[in-house]
């Protein structure tokens, strides 16, 4: 009791501006400043749809440099390969994941998911959100198992609205790598419950343990104009800030093919190391060493 009272205080103070923004992420702030985005103004549009809602439809196209055009192909192909290894987990019985949890990834800068995590856009867009430089916390390849019948939450968590906690924003790029219509499990979004937005406060985050409602027996009542149901072509990137009520995965029909990247801020305190660092870094600008190097 006294320890969770504790921790309640140390995350109201943590949760502060003054220590958030002034202390834990002022490095990363001040890079921001720094260096502005060369965003093009299509590219700007999408970062800020994303500070407005909380999320932003895009498509892969739209993001690759000049180099990279063949890189959506290269995604494609190894997604067979890297999702043999793939399991479930006990709470997440819906979705195999690769690249995640105990296993460490080593970073191979060849590697098309990680060549992904570093592009020059993905990163500007996620700094214009964050207005700060992120950090890599991890990239996950998954994919869907069909379940025809209702979930249980305790099972299927991510399947059930809930907000992810580990830290104030937690801006995530999802690519789908296979067409996703209403069968496959799409990803959802109520659009403007980002810190900040006008439904922020609704089911609002609990740090540092999260808010699963549905988990704790609630049923959860959403304004239905703001539910965002995510569907797309093969391609289709989505943006979104999972501090924000957000659920999917649960496929009924036909499988869901993503790839992940989950970009936090610096100040992250509870991070869980999940991958390693390459060991010639050298072909790497400041920010993405900063995007590296600072993951705890
Ligand atoms: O699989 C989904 O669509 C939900 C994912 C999710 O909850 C998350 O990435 O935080
Ligand atoms: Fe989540």
């Amino acid at each position: 009791m006294l320890r969770a009272l504790g921790e309640k205080a140390f995350f109201k103070v943590r949760d502060t501006d003054l220590v958030w923004k002034g202390i834990l992420n002022r490095e990363a702030i001040q890079k921001f400043q720094e260096h502005p985005s060369r965003l093009t103004e299509k590219q700007r549009e999408i970062a800020e749809r994303f500070k407005r809602d909380g999320y932003a439809i895009t498509n892969i196209q739209e993001l690759l440099s000049e180099t990279d055009k063949d890189l959506f192909s290269e995604i494609q192909a190894r997604f067979e390969t890297k999702m043999g290894n793939a399991t479930t987990s006990r709470n997440k019985v819906n979705v195999k994941n690769a690249l995640t949890g105990a296993e460490t990834l080593k970073l191979d800068l060849k590697d098309p998911f990680v060549k992904l995590a570093l592009q020059e856009t993905i990163l500007d867009i996620i700094s214009e959100y964050l207005g700060m430089w992120p950090i890599l916390q991890d990239i996950t390849v998954n994919q869907t198992v069909v379940i025809p019948d209702e979930l249980d939450p305790k099972v299927a968590h991510n399947a059930f609205w809930h907000r992810d906690s580990h830290d104030l924003k937690i801006p995530k790029a999802f690519l789908y790598v296979s067409d996703v219509d209403e069968d496959c499990g799409p990803f959802f979004f109520l659009r403007g419950s980002q810190r900040g937005g006008p439904l922020e406060k609704l089911y609002g985050q609990m740090r540092p343990k999260g808010n699963q409602p549905e988990l704790d027996g609630i049923k959860v009542d959403l304004p239905q104009s703001e539910i965002i149901q995510m569907l797309g072509k093969a391609g289709t990137v989505i943006f979104a800030d999972v501090a924000g009520l957000h659920k999917g995965g649960h496929s009924k029909g036909k499988e869901r093919r993503t790839v992940t990247l989950c970009y936090y801020t610096t100040g992250q305190s509870h991070n869980v190391k999940r991958y390693e660092l390459p060991a010639d870094m050298t072909s790497l600008d400041e920010r993405r060493l900063f995007l590296l190097k600072n993951h705890k």
